[in-house]
């Protein structure tokens, strides 16, 4: 092992009354963390009645975290929730030293990390910052960014607070203007579009959009066994025959907490989703939490507009499973298509289905009254 490998301590409260699944939710964020590159080494799970404005948990609980974290000489606590700007704030005063994350924190310094495209990188530089700056308590020193580190911590003097948030403001007002220009020459492309029939793979990352997108189109993308590998849409025409083809879209994924001003900054790489006729979610058949992935991928087709589209579940990874999991997933979801892509099984159903899909267009354009 990697003596010099960053270290964290998880917190993962349990609210009393909640219906999160939190064995899944831990699962998820030590995942996420080692994505990151950083250990995890260990988990406390506090039973919580309420959460506590200051902490998130109770103020004694927070003093032994803290106390626990220097024990196991961690560089971070990072909390499987969304703390607010005051909870991060008061933290950062029990301690000047480790650092503090929480889960959109966690999830947005992957996005900075994957971000290849100009237009990613604006997006995801955005939301960074718009996280940070109510965060801003002597911590995010210019010396800190060049070292390129995340995670809040207290650090240099107040004066320098004042002047890294005006640096910070002028920064997302330029990224606005950028995201702006970028939004409004995707706009150009996508009326070019129009004409045409579009389906979109959406789903949890990881769950094999961009190898379906592959397999379906035979177009080469990036796969890769990581979370939000895919940052940017792509979009292949498919042909369906008589010479027609429709365009087909691969995107970033989804995930529980996705930050908000995340969800926002992708408007532009998301609109491909808001503009599709068809959605096909994918689901991963192997999954252990997959009515609370399914929860989520509804609560963000929401939030982006897009949940009046029609759409169409793919459980993906059938190869992974046993028969008495794919009876169960079709007796669960009785119109669904599986199909694993790596396997390349039956994975000309997502294409029947979309022909289908496809004509019921057609004929609803030739006959707008039906
Ligand atoms: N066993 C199995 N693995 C699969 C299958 N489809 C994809 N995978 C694997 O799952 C991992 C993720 O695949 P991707 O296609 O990158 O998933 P994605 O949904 O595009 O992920 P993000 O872009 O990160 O959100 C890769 O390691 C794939 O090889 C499948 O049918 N069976
Ligand atoms: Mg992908």
């Amino acid at each position: 092992m990697n003596p010099k490998k960053e270290k964290a301590l998880v917190v993962a409260p349990r609210i009393w009354k909640s219906s999160k699944n939190y064995h899944n939710s831990v699962e998820e964020i030590s995942l996420l963390i080692s994505t990151l590159g950083v250990q995890v080494k260990n988990v406390i799970e506090q039973k919580i009645n309420n959460i506590n404005p200051a902490y998130f948990i109770g103020s004694g609980k927070a003093k032994q975290v803290i106390e626990q974290a220097k024990m196991l000489g961690v560089n971070y606590i990072i909390f499987d929730e969304d703390l607010s700007p005051v909870q991060t704030k008061n933290f950062q005063k029990l301690d000047k030293e480790i650092k503090l994350l929480d889960r959109p924190g966690v999830i947005l310094e992957i996005f900075f990390r994957n971000a290849k495209s100009k237009e990613s990188k604006t997006q995801v530089e955005l939301a960074r910052l718009q996280y940070q700056l109510p965060r801003l308590t002597r911590l995010w020193t210019h010396l800190e960014r060049q070292m390129g580190g995340f995670g809040t911590r207290a650090g240099a003097g107040e004066t320098q607070i004042e002047v890294d948030r005006r640096i910070i403001r002028k920064k997302i007002s330029l990224l606005k203007k950028k995201l702006k220009s970028i939004d409004s020459e995707r706009r150009v492309q996508s009326k070019k579009r129009k004409s045409f029939f579009r389906a979109s793979f959406v789903g949890y990352t990881n769950v094999g959009k961009s190898s379906l997108m592959k397999s379906v189109t035979k177009s080469d993308v990036l796969i890769k066994n990581q979370l939000f590998a895919t940052l940017d849409t792509t979009v292949r025409r498919l042909y369906i025959g008589n010479n027609n083809h429709i365009l087909l879209s691969d995107t970033v994924g989804f995930i529980r907490n996705l930050p908000d001003n995340l969800i926002a900054s992708f408007k532009s790489t998301l609109q491909e989703v808001v503009d599709s006729d068809l959605l096909l979610i994918v689901l991963d058949a192997n999954s252990k939490d997959l009515f609370n992935e399914i929860e989520t991928i509804k609560s963000v087709l929401k939030e982006i507009h897009a949940d009046q589209i029609n759409y169409q579940y793919v459980f993906n990874k059938i190869d992974l499973v046993d028969q008495d999991k794919i009876s169960y997933l079709k007796q669960s979801f009785p119109e669904s298509i599986m199909v694993s892509a790596t396997r390349s099984l039956q994975v000309s159903d997502i294409k029947d289905a979309i022909i289908k899909k496809y004509e019921e267009w057609i004929s609803a354009l030739k006959n707008p009254s039906h």
